[in-house]
């Protein structure tokens, strides 16, 4: 027994590993269930009490020396992998990743706020979440109006007389500015609305609007008249002309809708503007007396002009999208047709 462990040890200094492979091999001639060390320990059980006395001790050192050898070479042959540096070539270019683009409605609201506010309107928001005073009964619309009914109105809180709904409009941002602005007011305010209405690729339940208000003193519908002509040209080009056509709202009066010539076959008639070299894109009207005075504004000193439009509408006629579903899918063969951002 002496002889085989004093073998062992000398087999042991000697040991030289190039491999983690080798220190393996190594491991298991020793240290393994059939290997040498192993081996002399299950002998060793059998020994009468005497003979232990006399092994115990170097076998267990032999044991010892058997797991520190392995152990710095797993260690060691680590460490001069990684001294050597990684496998991989830092010094190749990094994989490309995309950066994100703009949504097309959010491309077409910065180009309609930055007009408006070139033209000296402040932006205001206000919330979505909003009271029927605030989205309707300011605005004049009657106690039974078809726009107040669960059909076309998703209502938060129902049976309350001044119930929570989602906004149906931002126009409630404007009542919100006629309660706490000074006079005169000049404000644009973009923003989310929600119409319950069977989502097609015309209509969808929720969109997005630019509305505006100016209120002065000797506010005309000259003056309206103006505002949107300068923004058409701004927005759709130098050439375009603009058209209005008597309409209805509750809270203006008279009301109107606007059509600019359509710039794809300025006024010829093509399938866009389906023939009649127009484009509707807005509607819009002199602020009702009733609304103003609800606000607490001298109808008689003050008047005032107020519009609204459509995001999609407008992003649809710029890109010529067909179908307003596309906006919400989120489908990215869709949104990188707008990307204009660089790839790195
Ligand atoms: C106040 C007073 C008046 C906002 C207006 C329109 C006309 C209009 C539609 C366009 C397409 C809504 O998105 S759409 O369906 N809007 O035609 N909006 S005047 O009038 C106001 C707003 C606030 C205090």
């Amino acid at each position: 027994m002496k002889q085989r462990i004093e073998q062992i040890l000398a087999e042991i200094n000697e040991l030289k590993c190039k491999t983690q492979k080798e220190v393996e091999e190594a491991r298991v001639r020793l240290l393994g269930k059939k290997g040498e060390v192993t081996r002399l320990f299950e002998e060793f059980r059998t020994m009468d009490k005497e003979r232990k006395k006399e092994f115990g001790r170097s076998l267990n050192e032999l044991k010892q020396a058997a797991q520190n050898k392995i152990e710095e070479y797993k260690n060691s042959i680590g460490e001069e992998a990684n001294a050597a540096g990684p496998k991989e070539d830092l010094t190749m270019p990094g994989d490309a990743f995309e950066l994100g683009s703009r949504h097309p409605v959010s491309i077409v609201r910065q180009e309609i706020v930055d007009i408006f506010r070139k033209f000296g309107y402040d932006v205001a928001e206000g919330p979505e979440i909003e009271d029927d005073y605030h989205v309707f009964e300011a605005l004049n619309f009657p106690p039974n109006h078809p726009a107040r009914d669960m059909q076309d109105t998703f209502f938060v809180s129902a049976g309350h007389p001044n119930p929570l709904l989602l906004r149906t409009h931002t126009s409630s941002v404007q009542v919100r500015a006629m309660e706490n602005m000074k006079l005169p007011i000049r404000v644009i305010c973009p923003g989310r609305v929600f119409r319950n209405e069977a989502i097609s690729a015309r209509a969808h339940c929720i969109f997005h609007q630019v509305e505006g208000l100016y209120i002065d003193e000797d506010v005309t519908f000259a003056d309206l008249k103006q505002a949107i002509l300068l923004f058409a040209r701004e927005m759709f080009g130098p050439e375009t002309e603009i058209r209005m056509r008597p309409s209805y709202f509750p809270f203006t009066e008279p009301s109107a809708e606007v059509d600019v010539s359509c710039n794809i076959c300025h006024g010829k008639g093509c399938n866009i503007c389906k023939g009649t070299g127009w484009l509707e894109i807005m509607g819009c009207g002199m602020v009702d007396p009733n609304v103003l005075e609800a606000s607490g504004i001298d109808s008689k000193k003050y008047s005032g002009f107020a519009f609204g439009m459509g995001l999609e509408r407008i992003a649809m006629l710029k890109w010529r999208v067909n179908d307003l579903r596309h906006y919400f899918e989120n489908d990215m063969r869709f949104l990188k047709e707008f990307n204009t951002s660089i790839e790195v």
